[in-house]
């Protein structure tokens, strides 16, 4: 039995992995949520036919999308997740020491029973007191907060479906009022072999509304292309210049971030230098 990821496939390429048990599949109001287990990745999370994580591969986004801006930022301490209902960016936020509450505001709650049910090494991070879980509309949350994080990580699905909205301008507009003075936000933004049109049209905006603009990205076999990125979107702290090693030395159990890492992440490939000006 073999899964094709659904993504790419109007586009004439494709990712297959073997499976070799089907353990979950229920349709949500939103998106149809699928887990599996496959011969070389473990169990792996789909929506709506695409993969979202794999057991074997997830370490290289999570702690990419966390550990980046905490180790950049000073002194983090109330952190908005938007999306992430599987519990993996979670989890990696709170190996912070600063960090004193961490908001989560995930639209469908049965991707988080899913992951609770399948991925509790993930999904346990929600049973910390410093976490809150806001089941609602990312796009409509962010419209209510003002000035009152330090960071926000955008741990979305592709612009397809329900996340279509969380690539606007006027979502990244509402998260910089949602932000304090010196906030960072931090966003999934694709991948520059395969998605440079969405990676531009988020730069077009972005870069009129924050200060600091970047573009950093991981290594993870089981998205497409093998590659998926982040936009870095600052009012004061500038990911190098700022980036505080202390802060990286300190972090245990990591399989992928580094501080080498971390500076080589914001190192694109030649071709794809031009996508954020
Ligand atoms: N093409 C798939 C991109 C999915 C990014 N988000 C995954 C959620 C993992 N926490």
């Amino acid at each position: 039995m073999w899964i094709e990821e659904k993504l790419e496939i109007k586009n004439g390429r494709a990712l297959k992995v073997r499976i070799t048990k089907s353990l979950e599949k229920i349709k949500s109001e939103f998106q149809e949520i699928e887990v599996v287990e496959s011969e070389s990745f473990g169990k792996i999370l789909l929506i709506d036919g695409v993969i979202m994580l794999t057991e074997a591969d997830e370490f290289c986004y999570h702690e990419m999308i966390a550990h980046v801006p905490l180790c950049v930022h000073p002194k983090a301490q109330k952190v908005l997740v938007i999306g992430g209902g599987d519990g993996g960016t979670v989890r990696e936020i709170l190996k912070h020491d600063n960090i004193k509450e961490v908001d989560v505001c995930e639209i469908d709650v049965k991707v988080i029973r899913v992951s609770k049910k399948h991925f509790p090494y993930l999904a346990n991070s929600f049973n910390d007191h410093k976490v809150k879980l806001y089941c609602e509309d990312g796009n409509k949350f962010i419209k209510s907060q003002k000035n009152e994080y330090d960071l926000i990580i955008v741990d979305s699905s592709d612009p397809i479906g329900p996340a279509g909205v969380l690539f606007r301008k006027e979502f990244y507009e509402a998260m910089y009022q949602a932000l304090k003075d010196d906030g960072i936000v931090v966003t999934q933004a694709e991948s520059f072999f395969y998605h440079s049109e969405i990676i531009k049209s988020l730069f077009f905006f972005i870069r009129d509304i924050y200060p600091i603009s970047e573009y950093y990205y991981t290594l993870v076999p089981t998205y497409p292309s093998g590659v998926i990125g982040f936009t870095f979107c600052s009012k004061k702290y500038h990911p190098i210049n700022n980036f505080n090693e202390t802060e990286a030395l300190k972090l245990n159990d990591l399989k992928y971030y580094d501080k080498g890492i971390h500076k080589a992440a914001f190192n694109l490939p030649v071709f794809a230098q031009g996508y954020k000006h």
